[in-house]
């Protein structure tokens, strides 16, 4: 979106935590037992500069920024490459509230994290799926089979799901029309908060079998979401490697 040249390192969910560990970037929260969790995406910047913000510029003094967690990383990218802004003046918190409300009303909510977790684990590749079933089966205290068979009980799930994203239809009336320029929450803008649901919505439509992104999201909200999905990827979601 922004244009800032950079390169991807692709890193298996058992090698996160050494290599976040190696690069000197922080943990991000703290699990229940006390352990520290390290998490993907993080940055490396190896060029923060001091002249303003204007890359390729740097007196090459400054250590490299290395940071994880998605928020300050886009509030550091947003005050390094402020064009286009996704933080327009005056909505960060606005943004971060937005943000919150969203994932607690629908994707922590009980029937879609589920959903995800049931569905997630069937696209990794060998080792992080055994990381992913290990880790996310102590957290959910059952087996990952057992968490949303498919069936009627699924079906309820997902109309549970259907009635959250029917109550985000109404709140963001306003911008339905703007689907297709890939703004949801803002009019006349695409801003942070529009790529944090793009991203979820993606990791929807990636992890779902065909026909529940295809027969179900999809259709919701006369195609809304699809719409809008589609519209950044279209846009934004060029990745260099
Ligand atoms: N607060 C973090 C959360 C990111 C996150 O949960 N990342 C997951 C991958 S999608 C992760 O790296 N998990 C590591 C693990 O489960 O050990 C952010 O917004 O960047």
């Amino acid at each position: 979106m922004k244009k800032i040249p950079y390169k991807t390192v692709w890193v298996e969910y058992p090698d996160i935590e050494a290599t976040m560990k190696n690069a000197g970037i922080a943990h991000t929260s703290i699990e229940d037992d006390g352990s520290l969790l390290f998490t993907c995406p993080a940055i490396i910047d190896p060029e923060p500069g001091d002249t303003g913000g204007i890359v390729g510029q740097s007196d090459g003094n400054d250590p490299p920024v290395a940071m994880a967690d998605s928020f300050p990383i886009a509030e550091y990218l947003d005050k390094k490459h402020p064009i286009p802004e996704i933080f327009p003046h005056g909505t960060l918190a606005l943004q971060r509230s937005f943000i919150l409300f969203w994932a607690k009303e629908l994707f922590n909510s009980k029937e879609l994290s589920h959903l995800i977790m049931a569905l997630a684990h069937n696209q990794l590749p060998p080792r992080s799926q055994e990381f992913f079933r290990r880790t996310r089966e102590v957290w959910l205290g059952m087996k990952l089979e057992a968490v949303l068979p498919p069936g009627a009980q699924r079906e309820k799930e997902i109309e549970g799901v259907r009635e959250a994203f029917n109550k985000f239809d109404k709140l963001l009336a306003n911008t339905r029309s703007h689907a297709k320029d890939a703004q949801l929450v803002m009019e006349g803008q695409t801003i942070y908060a529009d790529i944090v649901i793009a991203s979820w919505l993606m990791w929807i439509r990636c992890v779902a079998a065909e026909e529940l992104w295809w027969n179900h999201f999809a259709k919701w909200n006369d195609g809304r979401w699809e719409t809008f999905v589609s519209a950044m990827l279209e846009k934004y979601g060029q990745v260099d490697a």
